[in-house]
């Protein structure tokens, strides 16, 4: 749509930024915590860039005093983090750890100290190992009770003081990476009938727990966080423009449906039942996953780039595709499904070092794709740019940093005069942080931190960025000021 003039963000708009737990916390075996699947994987030889951990991250189970203050400081109206499941139950489920509960109570007192209303996760990505050694996590149906008896834990105890609640980070993304990829635990391979069951345990994990939270708080605000990627068709060709819609159906509306109608897309399960891959489902399910949909306040959406889809012949690539976790740009390599469609790369768009397409109007794109499907207000829950930075005079000058998110947050701004209902935009991420594969070089935050990969690197110095100041702006003007 194009408006004479722009109505901008709405005067409650939640500016934020994002965290999760292994990424940040470090502190990995104190206070009772036990290990999750992430600290196990971690250390297995050739699984993430130069043998990288989240040992230590970056010490913000020590150091969120002063990252809160740095929050503060700045303006910083939501912070979205998670909660890491083995420091509230060690072992996934019996007993509770109450330092572990301890230790997000300050958190979150920390954070409303300064008025920045805390964005919680219930779940990024880091299982407790014991589950996983129990009945193999996610592959086994037990995990539905053990996930919303966490969860429900989580709303007892922080939902008189958290109301914004984010069930699932990127269950697409966890699961993909688990169970096709192999480069996320569990690291199998192809396995697609388990990949699409651990699919169906996390929908009625998400959804037990979205209406678990709602029988406590009513006014509660939850949903989950869908890693959305959206689809270009390269042609007007009809099979290319097809083979989007295929696509789509497979990658984004699979999730994005069972959230928001609670069913899975009929083609997409029409085809998953003629390889034999559909997921079970228990008596009840169905009624579960619409009844939690019609609960769900927003779409959560983590938005980094677009792809371009092509028609892809029977004889054409099969591929998973490959992704780039070094920072030498250009050795992504392409995925396809045979019949279907392929995945090439967008000559229109520039990448970042790690071959992710920088797309500012894909956010718009894919803020109106969803207000048109599901009617629903969306939380951006993450959008950055993973960059190497460099120290020069004890500064980091991220122009290209301010220039991403500058251009991101004005497409922002033409979704909501575009009239999507948009309540909160989350930057990856606050302070620089361990990416789970490709280590401590590839950074996103508005705080850079002192270490490298080496774990004895480093001071873990908070400094301030150029975009941490330009940040402040934008908060303080409401958007106005890019
Ligand atoms: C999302 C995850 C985040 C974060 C981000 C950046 O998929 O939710 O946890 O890691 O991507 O990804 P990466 O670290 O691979 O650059």
């Amino acid at each position: 749509m194009y408006f004479k003039e722009s109505t901008g963000f709405p005067k409650d708009f939640l500016w934020g930024s994002a965290s999760a737990a292994y990424q940040v916390e470090g502190a990995w075996a104190e206070d009772g915590k036990k290990p999750s699947v992430w600290d196990k994987f971690v250390r297995i030889p050739g699984k993430t860039f130069k043998a990288t951990t989240g040992d230590k991250a970056v010490d913000h189970y020590h150091m969120y005093k002063e990252d809160v203050r740095l929050m503060a400081e700045m303006g910083l109206k939501t912070y979205r983090f998670s909660i890491a499941w083995s420091r509230i139950y060690p072992d996934g489920n019996g007993q509770v750890n109450e330092k572990g509960l301890q230790f997000y109570d300050d958190l979150i007192n920390e954070c409303l100290k300064y008025n920045i209303v805390p964005m919680v996760t219930v779940y990024h990505w880091d299982l407790p190992q014991a589950l996983e050694d129990q009945y193999h996590g996610w592959e086994d149906r037990r995990i539905v009770d053990d996930f919303v008896n966490y969860a429900t834990t989580l709303f007892k105890r922080y939902g008189d003081r958290v109301k914004h609640w984010i069930i699932l980070n990127e269950q697409n993304v966890f699961t993909g990476h688990g169970w096709m990829l192999a480069k996320h635990p569990p690291g199998k391979f192809k396995d697609m009938k388990t990949y699409y069951q651990v699919n169906h345990h996390a929908f009625m994990a998400h959804a037990k727990s979205v209406l678990a939270l709602k029988e406590l708080y009513p006014d509660a605000l939850v949903g989950s966080s869908f890693a959305y990627g959206p689809a270009y068709a390269v042609s007007d060709k009809p099979e290319d423009q097809m083979a989007c819609v295929d696509y789509e159906d497979l990658k984004s509306y699979y999730w994005m449906d069972v959230y928001a109608y609670g069913r899975y897309p009929r083609s997409a399960m029409k085809y998953l039942e003629s390889l034999g891959v559909a997921p079970h489902f228990e008596e009840g399910d169905a009624e579960i996953l619409k009844e939690a949909a019609s609960k769900v306040d927003f779409m959560g959406v983590n938005y980094y780039k677009t792809c371009s889809i092509e028609y892809n012949p029977l004889d054409g690539v099969d591929s998973l595709g490959g992704e780039n976790n070094t920072g030498k740009k250009g050795t992504a390599e392409m995925e396809g499904v045979p019949g279907m469609y392929k995945v090439p790369a967008n000559k229109n768009l520039p990448t970042t070092d790690w071959d992710w397409t920088i797309d500012p109007m894909g956010l718009r794109f894919a803020c109106r794709k969803i207000t048109s499907r599901y009617d629903l207000p969306i939380v951006i829950s993450e959008n950055g740019l993973g960059a190497f930075d460099k120290l020069e005079d004890g500064k980091i000058h991220d122009s290209y940093r301010i220039e991403y998110l500058r251009n991101h947050i004005e497409e922002l701004k033409k979704a909501c005069d575009d009239g999507c209902r948009i309540l909160a935009y989350c930057t990856w991420s606050y302070t620089d942080l361990l990416s789970w594969l490709n280590g401590y070089q590839k950074r996103y935050g508005f705080v850079y931190v002192d270490r490298d990969e080496d774990e004895n690197s480093g001071t873990l110095k908070r400094i301030p960025k150029d975009s941490y100041y330009w940040y402040k702006k934008v908060i303080e003007t409401n958007g106005e000021e890019l």
